[in-house]
């Protein structure tokens, strides 16, 4: 009824899976392996009751007032801290900036970054709620498949050559190379360094979201692209929903200052400031050791979880499936056979009482019908089970239609 007052803009907002089955499936008997939540079990909350217990106590004064727009100053200063376990060093606390959540971050870069024709590179699949952002801006996307090594940079090679002998000029990549949602995969030292030489020669920015930096359980996690970073080229979001907890909201920006200026001003005009709350716990959370002594724990749990599922895939899952087999972060993407279209599909899933993702919004072109996200990190092992279970018999009751 009131449509007609909304202004132009509102026409580009997509609404996001995720959240929708988020809404869909809550109070249902259904097990999602939609949502990618973090295990509550990976909570720290008796440290987190002490320190909030401790900061109401000490600091009431300051983590109750108004801060300022970057970020708590000794909050800053840890996050270089935390930042270095990235590999990330020679920063100051003048190249950090924080948010409400990594989401915010993402929002505010895309939307001080990018004008409406600006060539984005984005992996293909990528995250889906940074594509909806990117969306906003009405940019000309162009997509990089993603094989084991994440994005395929010869692929990627190609495509840049093309656009600049067309006389077209690239504005940034948007690229999850660690434990990537939703695929799973996670690029070498090697194909970090080429991208970055890549970006170089043809002069865009890199946009790294490290939300799973911290979560790879096998292997080591390869540093950050932004440890390598020589030029300020790389534009860094890291965020502590996976490492702590996602409701304090807490996300932040490791990049050069000229950009941190601008979010700064951006910043102003959306919330003034993140909580102060969330960030003094955030902060204790860093320099009593809570985040770094907690990691071990929620790795352990998420490989004996996605082993579970792995397991499930193996057994359930028709034999002309493929998916991935990720070494870090929640979630394993599926492709089906062609044949299904798992969109359509989701709707018998759901009375069969399981809940996925359908990969095609995890795609620029809205292609990868035959795709599926699904999170390993939230149900317990008993629900995964039976949720690969349920979601094997749908898949192949749709194949026999
Ligand atoms: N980037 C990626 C790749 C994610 O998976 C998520 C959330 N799962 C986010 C960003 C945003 O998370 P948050 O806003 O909770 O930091
Ligand atoms: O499912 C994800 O990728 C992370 C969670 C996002 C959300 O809760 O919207």
């Amino acid at each position: 009824m009131l449509e007609k007052f909304f202004s132009k803009e509102t026409s580009y907002l997509r609404t996001s899976e995720i959240r929708d089955l988020l809404k869909l499936t809550e109070g249902r008997d259904v097990i999602s392996l939609a949502g990618g939540l973090p295990d509550p079990q990976t909570f720290p909350v008796e440290e987190i009751k002490k320190i909030v217990n401790d900061i109401l106590t000490n600091y009431y004064d300051r983590a109750l007032q108004y801060s300022t727009t970057a970020g708590i100053f000794e909050f800053r200063k840890e996050l270089v801290n935390l930042s270095r376990l990235r590999g990330i060093s020679n920063i100051s606390e003048k190249n950090i900036f924080v948010t409400v959540g990594s989401q915010e971050a993402l929002f505010m870069l895309f939307n001080i970054l990018v004008d409406p024709g600006d060539e984005v590179i984005v992996e293909a699949p990528t995250y889906l709620a940074a594509l909806n952002v990117m969306r906003t801006r009405r940019p000309n996307f162009n997509s990089i498949n993603v094989n084991d090594n994440g994005p395929d940079l010869d692929e990627l090679e190609k495509k840049v050559r093309e656009k600049v002998s067309d006389g077209k000029k690239i504005k940034l990549i948007y690229v999850i190379p660690t434990a990537q949602n939703p695929a799973g995969t996670t690029m070498n030292l090697d194909n970090r360094k080429r991208l970055l030489e890549i970006a170089s020669k043809y002069d865009f920015l890199v946009v790294e979201d490290d939300a799973y930096g911290f979560l790879v359980f096998e292997g080591d996690s390869p540093p950050a692209i932004k440890a390598l970073d020589k030029e300020g080229r790389v534009i860094y979001t890291g965020t502590f929903s996976k490492i702590l907890t996602p409701g304090l909201r807490l996300g932040w920006v490791v990049a050069h200052e000229d950009v941190i200026r601008e979010l700064e001003l951006y910043k102003q005009n959306i919330d003034l400031h993140t909580p102060s709350l969330s960030q003094f716990i955030a902060m204790e959370a860093i320099r009593r050791g809570v985040i770094q002594n907690n990691l071990p724990k929620i790795r352990r749990i998420y490989k004996e979880k996605r082993n579970v599922m792995l397991e499930a895939i193996q057994e359930y899952f028709p034999k002309d499936a493929r998916w991935s087999k990720p070494i870090g972060g929640m979630f394993v993407f599926a492709w089906l056979p062609e044949k299904i279209d798992t969109t359509k599909m989701l709707e018998k899933a759901l009375q069969k009482g399981v809940a996925y993702v359908p990969g095609s919004s995890f795609y620029a072109d809205y292609s990868g019908k035959n795709t599926m996200r699904l999170n390993f990190s939230y149900p317990s092992k008993e629900q995964l089970v039976e949720g690969i279970k349920r979601l094997g018999e749908t898949i192949k009751q749709e194949l026999n239609v």
